[in-house]
């Protein structure tokens, strides 16, 4: 009996953890800034089938509208309404977008952002993306409709009303985030308006949400509001799901709040990943890429099963949030290429590729000072639709990572060896690296300068088997290179670090 309570709890408590993607997929695509029509159709022009699990998008709820500096990214981080209406579009065009992406194998995960309203400078009228009347210094939102009762202002006891120190917790979770309204979570009336919010979502066929600032949110408060969520809707998903729940805390060590704290109640961003990975393929700190041989929990990151990861996000691509200078981003699209392949191939944590617009950087003293600008609008600043060129890249300033083709295939590389241990690993003692995933993939990274020429136990099949980074297989032949695998599982790799991509993977499904 004692047993079946202890088996019962731990199914309920780790049933957040379930990305529920379907058809045996494994990765989820941030979009970040896209419009909800263009997700839609590039859920069934691309992510469907080339096998992405599911989307992130950005926050659909009301939010501010700002004309200075003008349209920044980050107005939608501040909340004006739950209303699903915002520069990604209407409640209808959300309603398509979920429908459409669920009915080719896509899941829908909303960034959700239920620690704050907009910032205390907010002003008053209806500067918000539907319209809706607000009153930023009465602490007004009657669209929700919330009122000053709503909000931690006497709980939290800093002089300014904000954050000051982040190794003082109730700070952290009572004060302001850059003076951000912050919400009173303990109150059984914010739970409720909260939870209705993503109730509305689940029912409408969402999968999950990525939980932002959850550092700034009590783990007991979280728990109530997880607890009243819907099972997700059974159009799409097996009855009694429980939607997925991946949780933004940035812990990179040496803080009051740690990452830990969370994991009961979902998954947690794992923010060490792509700072260290960072590092190491930029040789930084005397990383070396064969270090990564106990790549994962070696590192001291979080358990395999409460980890989300990623190589850049859409604060760290920008010098927002944490990770500081190692990220790496597509600005160094070929360091960028090789990580995010890293990351694919290798079986820790939910993984999370980032696709993302152009900018203008302009950096004084090492800072951005375009670290705002928004996605490409037009003048009256909506946003601009995502254009697909001939050769399948995006147009019109959309960088589009996820359609990259060594990204695309790592996807596909991720489903392919989906549950396969990692195994004959291989290193030079510098950047050199091999490892394989079971009998179902291979992959090799040269990041010293000079060639790799070297010969390998793969673990795969014998037969011919195109690498995926150079090319794919397309018909009975290789766009790209071509690798023969012997008798014993032994192949022949030669990578030069000139080469465009200097990793070479293969899998049973690029055999020919
Ligand atoms: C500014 C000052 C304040 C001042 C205020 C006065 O910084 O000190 O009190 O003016 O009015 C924007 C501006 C910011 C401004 C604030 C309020 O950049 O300068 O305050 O608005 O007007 C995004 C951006 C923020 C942005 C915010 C709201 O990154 O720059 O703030 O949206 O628009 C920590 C957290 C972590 C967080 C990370 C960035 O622990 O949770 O910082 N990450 C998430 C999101 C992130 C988002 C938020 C949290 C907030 O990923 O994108 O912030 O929702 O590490
Ligand atoms: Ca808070």
């Amino acid at each position: 009996m004692k047993l079946l309570i202890l088996v019962g709890l731990l199914c309920l408590s780790f049933a957040q953890h379930n990305p529920h993607f379907r058809h045996e997929r494994t990765a989820i695509v941030h979009l970040f800034e896209w419009r909800w029509a263009d997700i839609a159709a590039e859920c069934e022009r691309f992510l469907g089938p080339k096998g992405f699990g599911g989307v992130q998008i950005s926050p659909p709820n009301e939010h501010i509208v700002l004309d200075s500096p003008w349209r920044p990214w980050w107005q939608r981080y501040q909340p004006i309404s739950y209303n699903l209406c915002s520069r990604s579009g209407s409640e209808d065009e959300f309603k398509d977008m979920v429908t459409r992406c669920n009915n080719v194998g896509v899941n829908i995960y909303v960034d959700a952002v239920i620690n704050h309203m907009c910032g205390t400078s907010g002003g008053a009228g209806n500067h918000s993306s539907c319209g809706s009347w607000f009153n930023a210094g009465n602490e007004e939102f009657p669209s929700v409709p919330y009122s000053s009762l709503d909000f931690n202002d006497k709980k939290c006891l800093t002089g300014s009303g904000g954050i000051e120190n982040y190794s003082e917790i109730f700070q952290v979770r009572d004060c302001r985030l850059v003076s951000l309204l912050d919400l009173a979570l303990e109150k059984d009336y914010v739970r409720g308006k909260v939870a209705a919010y993503m109730n509305m979502m689940i029912d409408l066929g969402v999968a999950g949400f990525r939980v932002d600032a959850c550092k700034h949110m009590w783990p007991g408060d979280l728990d109530n509001v997880y607890g009243r969520l819907h099972n997700l809707n059974t159009t799409w998903f097996p009855s009694d799901s429980k939607p997925f729940i991946y949780q933004e805390v940035i812990d990179l060590g040496g803080e009051a709040i740690s990452s830990s704290e969370y994991f009961q109640l979902g998954r947690v961003t794992e923010f060490k990943y792509g700072a260290k990975l960072g590092n190491v393929f930029r040789k930084w700190h005397g990383e070396k890429l064969f270090y990564t041989r106990n790549w994962g929990e070696g590192w001291d990151f979080m358990s395999d099963g409460n980890a989300v990861v990623f190589i850049d996000n859409h604060d760290n691509q920008r010098g927002h949030g944490a990770g500081g200078a190692s990220i790496i981003t597509f600005w160094d699209s070929r360091l960028h290429k090789m990580a995010v392949g890293y990351m694919l191939a290798h079986p820790y944590g939910v993984a999370r590729v980032m696709s993302s617009y152009r900018w203008d950087r302009h950096f004084v003293n090492g800072k951005d000072q375009n670290d705002w600008m928004g996605p490409p609008s037009n003048g009256n600043g909506s946003t601009k639709p995502v254009p697909v060129n001939p050769d399948q890249t995006c147009g019109d300033g959309w960088v589009c990572e996820h359609r990259w083709r060594q990204i695309t295939n790592m996807v596909i590389f991720r489903n392919v060896v989906k549950g396969q241990p990692h195994s004959n690993w291989w290193d030079n003692q510098s950047n050199q690296v091999a490892f394989g995933r079971g009998n179902r993939g291979f992959i090799v990274f040269n990041n010293d300068d000079w060639d790799l020429d070297v010969t390998l136990n793969t673990g795969l099949p014998s037969g011919t088997y195109c690498d995926i980074i150079s090319g794919q297989k397309e018909g009975n032949g290789c766009t790209g290179k071509q690798i023969n695998v012997g008798d014993g599982g032994r192949a022949h790799f030669k990578i030069s670090n000139r080469d465009e991509d200097p990793f070479v993977a293969v899998h049973v499904e690029s055999k020919l």
